[in-house]
Formats: C-alpha cells, sequence, structure tokens
C-alpha cells in the first residue's frame, strides 16, 4: 500500500519535506517489520545510491523552494527526492489564484500528468493520492486546484485526498479570502477528502505546548509533520497482542476515507487533533493514563479547542458543542491486550468517549472506529490521534466566505483575477459553493 504526494506551491513542498523527514526519523526508530512497510507506503527505493526516494511529484511555479527540498539536510544522509520528479517555472502566481489555475494550469498539466504516470509505474498497489498545498497563496491554491482536477479527470478512481493549510486568519495578505474560497470550492469539487490544518494552530502549538516563544515556518511543519504522521504512519498488528488479524496487517487510508470518514459527499472536511505535544525533554516524565487522554482529547474534541486552552466546561450537550459526523481515533503506544471489556485494568482501556451519541450529530451519522497500534509514535510511550468530520472548520469557513461576500460587493481587487480569466460569475459561483458547505456543517 503506497502513497503518492503532490507538494505544491511554497508551502505544499515546505510541509511535504517536513514530512518525509519526518517519517524517516520515526521509521528508523521501529522494528524491522514496522520499517519495511513505512518504507513502501512512503518511498521508493534507489539501488544506486542506496536511499529510499520520496515517492513525490514537486510542482512549484519558482525554483527556489523546490531546489532547498533538494538540498536540505535529510536525516541521516538516508532518503532523497528524485531529481526528475518536479516541474517548476520562473515566475511564481503572485497570490492570485487565477493567475495559477488558468495561466500555469494549462502549461503544467501534460508535464505533470506525466510525471504522475511515470510514478504510478513504480508503485504496485496505490492506496491514495495526497496534495500538499496553502489555500492562500496562488500555486498550491491555484495550480494545485488544476492538478487535482486534471488528475480527477485522467483517473476517475483513484481516492485524493487534499491537505491544505489555512491561512492565519487575522490576515496575511486580504485577497488570501478570495483564494481560499475558490480553492475550497473546487476542492469540494473533485477531492474525496479535505483535511485542513490552521497556521493559526500550528502557531499556538509551538508557543504553548513546546515552548518556542517566536514560532517561525520550520517549526509550524513540524508540528504539522507530526500531526500528519500520526494519522498516515502505518498501523502494524502486532500479531500476539493486537486486535488485528495477521491478514489485515496494515490499513488503507482510501478505505477509512471512503468508508467511515467521508460516507457523504456534502461533508467532506476533515480536522485532526493529535495529542500530547510536549517538548522532547518532558517526554520521558509522562506517564499519562489512556483514560486521562482520552479524556483530554474528547474534551478538546467536543469544545473544538486545543491541547493548550482546552475548555473544561464544555459538555457534549451544551449550546455550540463541535457536533461530529464521524471520527477514528487512533491509539498508539503501550501494548494492548485482547480481552476487551472483561477487565477493567488499563490495558483493557476501550475508549469509550468517542462512542457517546451525544458528540455526533445523527442527523447525518455517528461513524466512528478505534485502532490500536504498539508503535511509541513521536518518541511518546502513549499517543491519541483523532480525525474527525465535524464542525471543527466551521469558523474558518465562516471567515473565508463573510470577507469574500464583502470584498466581492465591494469588487475589491477582482479585476486582478478578471484579468486572468474569472468573471464576477465565477467569484458568486464559487462563494455559494462554500456558502453551501458552510451551512450545511453548521446545520448539523
Ligand atoms: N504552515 C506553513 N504555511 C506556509 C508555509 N509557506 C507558506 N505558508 C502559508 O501559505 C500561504 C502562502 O502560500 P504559498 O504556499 O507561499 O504560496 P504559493 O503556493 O507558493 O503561491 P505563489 O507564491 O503565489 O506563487 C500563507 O498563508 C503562508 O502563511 C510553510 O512552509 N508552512
Ligand atoms: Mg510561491
Amino acid at each position: 500500500m503506497s502513497f503518492i504526494t503532490f507538494q505544491v506551491g511554497q508551502c505544499g513542498n515546505q510541509v511535504g519535506q517536513t514530512l518525509y523527514e519526518f517519517l524517516m526519523g520515526e521509521m528508523i526508530n521501529a522494528p524491522p517489520a514496522s520499517q519495511a512497510v513505512t518504507g513502501e507506503t512512503f518511498f521508493n527505493y534507489n539501488p544506486k545510491t542506496d536511499k529510499y526516494v520520496a515517492r513525490s511529484i514537486l510542482v512549484d511555479m519558482e525554483p527556489k523552494v523546490i531546489n532547498e527540498c533538494y538540498t536540505s539536510q535529510k536525516i541521516k544522509n538516508l532518503w532523497e527526492y528524485d531529481k526528475n520528479m518536479s516541474f517548476y517555472k520562473q515566475e511564481g502566481s503572485g497570490n492570485n489564484w487565477a493567475f495559477g489555475h488558468n495561466i500555469h494550469g494549462p502549461d503544467c498539466r501534460e508535464p505533470v500528468l506525466e510525471l504522475f504516470k511515470r510514478q504510478l509505474e513504480r508503485t504496485d498497489y496505490l492506496d491514495s493520492v495526497i496534495f500538499f498545498q496553502s489555500l492562500a497563496g496562488g500555486t498550491g491554491s491555484g495550480l494545485g486546484s488544476y492538478l487535482l482536477e486534471a488528475v480527477r479527470d485522467e483517473f476517475p478512481d483513484v481516492c485524493i485526498m487534499n491537505i491544505a493549510v489555512v491561512p492565519h486568519l487575522t490576515g496575511e495578505v486580504i485577497v488570501q479570502n478570495y483564494n481560499a474560497t475558490f480553492t475550497l470550492s473546487k476542492l469540494y469539487e473533485h477531492s474525496d477528502a479535505i483535511l485542513l490544518i490552521q497556521n493559526d494552530l500550528l502557531h499556538t502549538t509551538c508557543k504553548d505546548l513546546l515552548n518556542l516563544p517566536k514560532p517561525n515556518l520550520n517549526d509550524m511543519n513540524k508540528v504539522m509533520a507530526t500531526m500528519l504522521a500520526s494519522f498516515l504512519y502505518p498501523v502494524l498488528s502486532d500479531k500476539k497482542k493486537s486486535f488485528f488479524s495477521p491478514l489485515q496487517n496494515t490499513l488503507s487510508v482510501s478505505d477509512l476515507l471512503n468508508d467511515l470518514l467521508v460516507t457523504n459527499p456534502l461533508y467532506k472536511l476533515l480536522s485532526l487533533k493529535n495529542l500530547p505535544q510536549m517538548p522532547e525533554k518532558d517526554k520521558a516524565f509522562s506517564s499519562n493514563l489512556w483514560s486521562a487522554l482520552e479524556k483530554r482529547l474528547f474534551q478538546m474534541a467536543i469544545s473544538n479547542t486545543t491541547e493548550g486552552n482546552t475548555n473544561w466546561t464544555m459538555k457534549p450537550t451544551s449550546q455550540g458543542a463541535n457536533k461530529s459526523i464521524a471520527n477514528l481515533l487512533i491509539v498508539r503506544g503501550e501494548s494492548f491486550n485482547a480481552k476487551g471489556d472483561v477487565e477493567k485494568t488499563e490495558k483493557d482501556y476501550n475508549f469509550p468517549l468517542i462512542k457517546l451519541k451525544e458528540m455526533y450529530s445523527t442527523k447525518v451519522s455517528n461513524a466512528h472506529m478505534i485502532i490500536k497500534d504498539n508503535h511509541h509514535f513521536n518518541n511518546n510511550f502513549k499517543s491519541l490521534t483523532l480525525i474527525s468530520n465535524s464542525q471543527a472548520n466551521v469558523k474558518d469557513l465562516e471567515v473565508v466566505t463573510r470577507n469574500t461576500y464583502r470584498m466581492t460587493h465591494a469588487k475589491a481587487y477582482t479585476y486582478q483575477y478578471e484579468k486572468y480569466g474569472l468573471t464576477l460569475d465565477d467569484f458568486e459561483e464559487a462563494l455559494a459553493r462554500v456558502e453551501q458547505v458552510y451551512y450545511n456543517y453548521s446545520q448539523l
């Protein structure tokens, strides 16, 4: 089972690079069976250099960030990118979705699809295609949307997940709202699942939990890489102890997406919470019980808050509680035995909170699943990850659609997009689609 990834634009490339680096670090500390599966899931092998090669396609409209991906220090020199798996030009998209989509898109279509086909030929069993991009710039957002549609056109059956970074809501550039609206509208149309990660959340995690007073993008990307890996890192069965049959010794992310997390195409937005997040030096002293960790995660989930500022007063039935449609809980760490409910010892803890009906909107579904893995993820004896299809992204949608509405009606900066082929109808249409998503989620 393998993933092919597209790293598009500055953010997409930097996040992708940090993720592969993290995965390699995680993998070299794992037992051989886990190493083999992780290697196959994310990398090809190059016998000439005796290195793992990230199964990724790097796309940007400027060469700088891609070159940095090539030349960056790689952990123990164990992995590399294939330099023939990138496509770049010399002129970025200037934070303009229309430029990325309408001007760069058609030029990139054939060469990038060609790279994808070559990557596919090297892959025995494709699980999913994953895009990394930001919602805010011009390349990851505009060209990323275009390439998603191109891959979807040519390979209608492939499972595609888009992992997109939401800009700081207080705003870096004002047109980020337009770019986010156009991107979300396209992703909603063509992707199977959209996982949003907020730069605001990454920033506060670095500050409040990792004690980094002035986090930079690199610090934030490390947190994001940890979060993503906590979901994507293969789940291996320890055949003696785990709940899995030997045949099911790795889990298919595409099955989890299609059968559990996104079963209704009106609801495709995912969020991810992973804990604990703490400075490396504190991990050896951490002694959480599973029940305490679950309680904290549950509270974060229903109040849609973070580990640093969890709202402990919210109940699942409170006004404003975050309603879920589906939740996947990934439990990694100390061994479990399979006696289930019989003995209520710590080893047999069965994570009851995530099954509580009150946290779900029964209008759509109340699907949940718990997956257990013995791997000490990110040097934690115990860690939990919750991937939710819930109202967690409603606030972002609200801000983006409100600002886009105001700006479109004032025709603010719209000429910059009309210059590259968009019409005011395109603005209205994209906005209406994203408003519909906002409405659907807010009504749960
Ligand atoms: N978390 C994170 N966010 C990033 C990173 N780089 C850029 N961003 C965010 O991404 C948005 C800007 O998008 P970029 O990815 O830089 O833009 P691009 O896709 O290269 O497009 P153009 O530069 O316009 O051609 C802003 O919200 C940035 O905060 C990164 O490495 N990590
Ligand atoms: Mg750029």
